[in-house]
C-alpha cells in the first residue's frame, strides 16, 4: 500500500514542520491539534510556533489543498504522534498526551495501517502505545502479539526526531532518521513514509533502541555542556579564564570541551535526559549529575550579579539577550529569562532587558518589578553593570571602551 493520506497528530515543533514537509511531497496530511487556535492558524496558512521559512511552506500546502488541520483524526494510510511528553514534578515522564494520541487514532486504524511514535520518550513506550491500540482495538493484530517472522496487521515504530530548532527544514530532510520498528517489517513501512522526503539515510534498529538512542543523543549533550559548565566554577575559583582555557585545552587533537553558559535551556537537552535517570536511577549516576550541574548555573550567575550590584546603592543591570540560545527568538525554558525574573523577585536593582529577535518582554516578565524592555544602545549606556546572557551575533561588536566603563558579566564568553 503506497502513501496518500497520512495523518499528524501535534502540530507543535516537530509536528506542524512535518506535517508542511509530507505535503510539499505529494502526500495529503490532516494535521490534528487539540487547541482550536492552532487548527484555526494552521487553516489560514499561517503558523504558531517560531521557525525560519516555515510559514511560506505552511502557507503553500494549505493553500494548495495539501495540508489541513483538524482537531480530530480521520482515517489513514499511516499516523505519526509528536505530542509532547513533559516531565512531571518527580521528573516522571507525562505519557498522557501519547496515551490520549493512541486512542484517538485507534477507531481510525485499517489493517496495513503505520502508525509512528515521534515524541521523545522512555524505553518501552512505543511498546505501550502498540498495547493501548490493542485494548481499543481486538479485530486486528498487533506487533507485540506476534513473532518477528509474523505479519502484523497495524505496524508500530519509533521515529525520533532529532532536528536543530532554527534549522529545522533543513535538518528534517538531511539529517539520518533512525527508524526502530517493533518488527523488522514495521521499520520497512516506516523507512518508505520517510524516504518520499529523506535525503539522509534511514537507520533500522529496534523500538527499544531507538528511544534510548534519542534520549542518549541528549544526554551526551547534556554531559558535555555539564563539563564545561564544571570547568567554568572550577576556573572562577582558581582565577583561571575559562575561555582562554577551552581555547587552549581543544587545540589537543582529541580534545573538544563545549562552552560554559548561564544553564542549559530549551525543551529536549534540560528534559531528555531525566527519562533515562527515572528508567535507571541507580546506573545514571552521571546523567543526573550532569543535570544536576547545569540547572544549578543560573543560581551561580545570579550570585554573582548580586556580588557586583552590591557596590552601588541602586545599580541599574543590563540584561542582553533572553532566548534559550544564541540568534534565535526561542524563549522556551531559557535560562536568561529564569535570571532576569529572579534578579527581579530579589529587588536587585532596575534591570533594562535587550533582546532583538522579539518586539516585547516576555508574559512572565511584563509585570516583572523593575524590569523594562530597552534597545541595546540605551542599555548600555545607562548600565552600572552589564549582564551578557545570550551571545547573539549583534552584541559581539559592542564599543569596547564603554564596556571599560562598566561591571561586565559575560556568561557566554562572547567578548573574550
Ligand atoms: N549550550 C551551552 N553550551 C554549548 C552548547 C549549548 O550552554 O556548548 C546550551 C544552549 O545555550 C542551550 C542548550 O544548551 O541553552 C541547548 O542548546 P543546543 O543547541 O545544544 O540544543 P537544542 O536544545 O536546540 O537541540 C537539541 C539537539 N540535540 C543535540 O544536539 C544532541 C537537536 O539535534 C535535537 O533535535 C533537539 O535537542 C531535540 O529536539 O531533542
Amino acid at each position: 500500500m503506497d502513501f496518500q493520506n497520512v495523518s499528524v497528530i501535534g502540530l507543535g515543533y516537530i509536528g506542524l514542520p512535518t506535517s508542511a514537509i509530507l505535503a510539499t511531497h505529494g502526500l495529503n496530511v490532516l494535521g490534528v491539534d487539540v487547541n482550536p487556535d492552532v487548527v484555526a492558524t494552521i487553516n489560514q496558512g499561517h503558523i504558531h510556533i517560531v521557525e525560519p521559512e516555515l510559514e511560506a511552506v505552511v502557507s503553500g500546502v494549505v493553500s494548495a489543498g495539501r495540508l489541513r488541520a483538524a482537531n480530530r483524526p480521520e482515517p489513514a494510510e499511516a499516523f505519526i504522534i509528536a505530542v509532547p511528553t513533559p516531565f512531571l514534578e518527580d521528573h516522571s515522564p507525562d505519557l498522557s498526551y501519547v496515551e490520549g494520541a493512541a486512542h484517538s487514532i485507534a477507531p481510525h486504524l485499517q489493517k496495513g495501517a503505520l502508525v509512528i511514535l515521534e515524541s521523545t520518550s522512555p524505553v518501552g513506550t512505543t511498546e505501550r502505545v502498540s498495547e493501548w491500540l490493542a485494548e481499543d482495538r481486538p479485530d486486528l493484530r498487533f506487533p507485540h502479539q506476534v513473532s518477528d517472522s509474523e505479519s502484523p496487521d497495524v505496524n508500530v515504530v519509533y521515529c525520533p526526531e532529532r532536528v536543530l530548532p532554527g534549522h529545522v527544514l533543513h535538518e528534517l530532510v538531511y539529517n539520518d532518521r533512525i527508524i526502530g520498528g517493533m518488527t523488522p517489517q514495521c521499520a520497512d513501512r516506516a523507512a518508505s513514509l520517510y524516504y518520499t522526503f529523506l535525503k539522509g539515510q534511514c537507520v533500522i534498529t529496534n523500538s527499544r533502541t531507538a528511544e534510548m538512542a534519542k534520549l542518549s543523543e541528549n544526554a551526551f549533550r547534556d554531559v558535555n555542556i555539564a563539563f564545561a559548565n564544571e570547568l567554568s566554577l572550577i576556573a572562577d575559583e582558581l582565577g583561571v579564564n575559562v575561555w582562554e582555557l577551552i581555547e587552549v585545552a581543544n587545540r589537543h587533537p582529541r580534545v573538544n570541551i563545549l562552552q560554559p553558559g548561564p544553564g542549559v535551556g530549551g525543551h529536549c537537552i534540560a528534559v531528555d535526559p531525566w527519562f533515562l535517570v527515572h528508567s535507571a536511577p541507580a546506573e545514571s549516576r552521571l546523567i543526573r549529575a550532569a543535570r544536576e550541574i547545569n540547572d544549578s548555573k543560573p543560581r551561580r550567575i545570579i550570585c554573582k550579579v548580586k556580588e557586583r550590584a552590591a557596590r552601588f546603592s541602586n545599580p541599574v543591570i543590563a540584561c542582553l539577550g533572553l532566548s534559550y540560545k544564541a540568534n534565535i527568538d526561542d524563549l522556551r525554558e531559557s535560562p536568561a529569562v529564569d535570571i532576569v525574573h529572579e534578579l527581579s523577585r530579589e529587588g536587585v536593582g532596575s534591570i533594562l532587558v535587550v533582546e532583538p529577535h522579539v518586539k516585547k518582554l516576555p508574559p512572565v516578565l511584563q509585570n516583572a518589578q523593575g524590569v523594562t524592555f530597552a534597545s541595546l544602545d540605551e542599555a548600555v549606556r545607562q548600565a552600572d553593570i552589564i549582564l551578557l546572557l545570550v551571545d547573539h551575533r549583534r552584541f559581539k561588536n559592542i564599543d569596547r571602551r564603554i564596556l571599560m566603563e562598566k561591571v561586565v558579566i559575560d556568561t557566554r564568553g562572547l567578548w573574550r
